[in-house]
Parts: structure tokens; sequence; C-alpha cells
């Protein structure tokens, strides 16, 4: 297991969340209340089976899967889409050396996220089509 991540983290910086809100079509109103949010993000690894909580006051998003097997996600009260349908599409966690790395193949072209430790914080990186929101969240005591 190349990295642990579990724990929970609170968010620090959020640089073009709001971009990466816009890429993903959520509207103007759900998108200036999301940026303004406080997010929680709790971790549960066990081995290669990962449980992640993002949770704020408005929204809270949940997603489990376990490394190398693939999965369907619908990413209600976010975009709302479904990121895997039928054979052509697939949706994948790897490990890439110490970032755990999820491939989300659906409607949105390049959408992606990435986590990795850094000087013992917690970083995710969205990606969706030419857009790059990056998160640092510190460790909450
Ligand atoms: O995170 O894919 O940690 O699923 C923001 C929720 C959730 C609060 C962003 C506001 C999570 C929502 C993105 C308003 C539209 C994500 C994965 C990696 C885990």
């Amino acid at each position: 297991m190349p990295a642990d991540l579990s724990g929970k983290w609170i968010l620090e910086t959020n640089d073009k969340f709001e971009e990466y809100l816009k890429a993903l079509d959520v509207d103007f109103a759900t998108r200036k209340i999301a940026i303004s949010l406080s997010q929680t993000k709790v971790v549960k690894q066990d081995g290669d089976k990962f449980e992640f909580k993002t949770l704020s006051t408005f929204r809270n998003y949940e997603l489990s899967f376990t490394v190398g097997v693939e999965f369907d996600e619908h990413t209600k009260g976010l975009d709302n889409r479904n990121i895997k349908v039928g054979q052509t599409y697939e949706i994948l966690v790897t490990w890439e050396g110490d970032k755990l790395v999820c491939t989300q193949k659906g409607e949105k072209a390049n959408r992606a996220w990435k986590h990795w430790i850094e000087g013992g914080k917690l970083y995710l990186e969205l990606t969706c089509e030419d857009v790059v929101c990056i998160q640092v969240f510190k460790r909450k005591e």
C-alpha cells in the first residue's frame, strides 16, 4: 500500500473549484453556495478498499471503491451524471506511485481526480476538460 490517506481532513485551499463546477455544468447559484462551503473529507482505507465522504453543511458526497476494480459512479448532488455506462466506459482507481488516481470516463472529457499526501497535507486534484482544481486539506484534530 503506497500511502495512507485515512483520517479526517478539513479544506484549507480550493483553487479553481468554481471553474471545475462550471466545466461540469453546475448552475450559477449552486456554484456560489458550493465555493463558500467548508468541506471535510473523511477517508477510510482498509487495504485496497476505500470510503470517501465529502461533508459540508449544504451537501455530502460519498464514494466507496476497491483499487483496481471497475465500478459505476452517479455523481448525485454534484453534476448528477452517470460515469460508467455499458462496455465503452470505465472508471478505475489505481495507484500511480504514491498517488491514488481515478479516471472517470463518461460524457465529460478528461475527467479525473488524484489524491496524494504532501507535507502532512492531503491533496486532491480535480480535472474536467481543460480545468484543474487543486484542493489542499489539513488534518482535523
Ligand atoms: O471527490 O470526486 O475525494 O468522491 C463537493 C461537495 C464534492 C460539496 C466534491 C458541494 C467531490 C457540492 C469531488 C455542490 C455542487 C470528488 C472524490 C475524491 C471522492
